[in-house]
């Protein structure tokens, strides 16, 4: 498999994309993180019980729907796999909402997932990082600090909930807040999984302006 995916373009500096304003979780007292829905045993984690859970360190590639990819970030955070064992799923639990913050509401942006994706190493919820650029530093709450997903590289970036506070295990598959928007509900770079209709682009998509021009911060 080729490593960049078709119409990529390669950068070195780490893009800053989002809707709406970066939220300030203060000193994290009141921050929680859920596992909910299709499960025996709900659960929400202080920042300190997220931070005791085992860590996981991987590299991986980040492929973001407006054409920019990324190679070689270094993340360290809690696979999914792991909270996953938090909780007793229902039997036919396949698939997973990912939630994160936007315009003031913490279950606002959502990702759907497919659960049998997740359960790899590059499935995780992170909180540092490093590359050619940065020594191992905190994410910066542009790139979703506390707690921000990054998903598997068969998944286009925007899977990747910044300022995730929860997981909401499903039957069924469910769009997320971009897929509800015009964006495929897969979302595989490999197979250009833009849009959910291939020749329309969704009301909003910036391409390549957004981010080609861009200061890292
Ligand atoms: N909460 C939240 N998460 C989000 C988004 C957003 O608007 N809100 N944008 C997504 C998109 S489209 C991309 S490409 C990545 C960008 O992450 P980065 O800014 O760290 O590069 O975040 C994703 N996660
Ligand atoms: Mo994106």
């Amino acid at each position: 498999m080729l490593r960049l995916p078709p119409n990529q373009i390669l950068t070195k500096k780490w893009p800053i994309l989002h809707e709406g304003a970066v939220p300030d979780y203060g000193d994290l007292k009141d921050w929680r993180f859920r596992i909910f829905g299709e499960v025996e045993n709900e659960v929400a984690l202080t920042y300190e019980e997220i931070m005791q859970l085992p860590k996981t360190i991987s590299t991986v590639d980040m492929h973001c729907v407006t054409h920019w990819s990324k190679y070689d970030t270094t993340f360290e955070g809690i696979a999914f796999k792991d909270l996953l064992h938090l909780v007793k799923p229902h039997p036919h639990v396949k698939y997973a909402l990912i939630y994160g913050h936007i315009f003031g509401d913490d279950f606002g942006y959502s990702a759907n997932l497919p659960i049998e994706a997740l359960m790899g190493t590059d499935a995780l919820f992170v909180y540092r990082y490093k590359d050619d650029e940065h020594e191992w530093q905190d994410l910066t709450p542009k790139h979703g600090f506390p707690l921000r997903f990054i998903p598997p590289k068969e998944f286009y970036l925007w899977k990747g909930s910044k300022w995730s506070c929860g997981i909401q295990l499903l039957t069924e598959n469910e769009p997320g807040y971009w897929e509800a928007r015009g964006y495929h509900l897969d979302g595989n770079p490999w197979r250009e999984e833009r849009f959910a209709k291939n020749d329309e682009k969704p009301s909003g998509y910036g391409g390549e302006e957004e981010w080609t021009h861009q200061e890292e911060e």
